[in-house]
């Protein structure tokens, strides 16, 4: 009866032991991937960003269209940032688009246009031109990076 006693007893007390070690060795393991990742976001070169904020806490970024860029590319500003882009064409007339944040903008030659969004999602999006400016029109893109 003693013995079966102590069987039973060591037995709960490596189910204890087991779970104690199991429970430490995954909480380490989570601990050091958080602070991997923390790292890592610290580490990652981030694009600086374009234009200025001006005193109403907009970003205000200047951007050229000619044949067949945009400049600055690519176009970096933050989660959650008012951005007014001042888009000069230097040569024909361009367009500027981006989809996800319903822009779609003609611009003369020679002319500037503003047009403003709230850049309220994450990642890269694709900026093209929308109005056709000559044979290399289908190849004049660019990116808007919100990190
Ligand atoms: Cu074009």
């Amino acid at each position: 009866m003693m013995e079966r006693m102590k069987k039973y007893c060591f037995f709960v007390m490596s189910l204890f032991f087991i779970a104690c070690i199991t429970q430490y060795v995954f909480a380490n393991a989570s601990i050091e991937k958080h602070e991997h990742n923390m790292h890592h976001h610290d580490e990652a070169q981030r694009p600086v960003l374009s234009g200025k904020v001006d005193e109403n806490g907009i970003r205000i970024v200047e951007v050229k269209a000619s044949r067949y860029k945009f400049e600055p590319d690519p176009i970096v500003v933050d989660l959650g940032d008012k951005v007014r882009l001042l888009i000069t064409s230097t040569d024909v007339t361009h367009g500027l688009a981006i989809s996800e944040f319903k822009v779609n903008v003609s611009v003369p030659a020679g002319e500037t246009q503003i047009v403003e969004f709230i850049a309220d999602k994450e990642g890269s999006f694709h900026m093209y031109c929308s109005v056709y400016c000559g044979p290399g029109h289908a190849h004049m893109h660019g990116t808007l990076v919100v990190q």
